[in-house]
């Protein structure tokens, strides 16, 4: 397997003004995500498994596969480049709005109505201490739809959870706009969200 790159954008850096800022996304992607990037193929450099068969994807989902002295590198990196890769996805200019279809009857079913699902999101992931990420994932056990959060740059994935939606509470994500208002930072992040995507993510995995 060739070394991870950084993916470009979908959009420009300026594609999701007012909500975020020009800076801010292209601090986030060349500095951050770089760095995440950098540091994934930095590690498995380190322990001989550039060429490991699995994508990141795979390997998050069996972290016990990784020798003990990278996982927490593997967890941290690994899980950065590609929480970041789908961050980017998620979002949209002139995103926003309801997803519909089946997620839209799935959130229906698992957290009363979009606008219950929308403040369980927001609330849970204002409160996260520190730095980390609040998710909607997709329970393949149970096939059900959970929210949940994620500390540093863990991924779902290592919990056995798809990801279908994330949202990036890092201060590398909000600081420059919006400083310590964490929250009006996630209220207009739900204007960006690119619903189409995440319906589709959906539908690949649901059962
Ligand atoms: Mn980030």
């Amino acid at each position: 397997m060739a070394k991870y790159e950084l993916p470009p954008l979908p959009y420009s850096y300026d594609a999701l003004e007012p909500h975020i800022d020009e800076s801010t996304m292209k601090i986030h992607h060349t500095k951050h995500h770089q760095a995440y990037t950098d540091g994934l193929n930095e590690t498995l450099i380190r322990i001989n498994a550039l060429s490991h068969k699995n994508y990141i994807i795979g390997i998050l989902s069996d972290l016990n596969s990784v020798t003990e002295i990278a996982r927490d590198a593997i967890n941290f990196h690994g899980g950065g480049y590609e929480n970041h890769r789908m961050f980017w996805e998620s979002m949209k200019p002139n995103g926003g709005g309801k997803p519909g279809g089946r997620l839209a009857d799935e959130i229906g079913v698992y957290f009363g109505s979009f606008s219950e699902f929308k403040e369980k999101f927001s609330k849970g992931t204002i409160a996260i201490q520190g730095s980390g990420w609040g998710w909607l994932v997709y329970n393949q056990t149970y096939s059900s739809l959970e929210f949940t959060i994620t500390p540093n740059q863990t991924s779902p994935w290592t919990q056995r959870l798809v990801p279908l939606l994330g949202l990036d509470v890092w201060e590398h994500a909000y600081y420059l706009k919006y400083q310590n208002r964490r929250i009006d930072y996630v209220n207009a992040w739900w204007n960006v969200v690119n619903w189409p995507e995440i319906e589709e993510r959906f539908l690949r995995v649901a059962s």
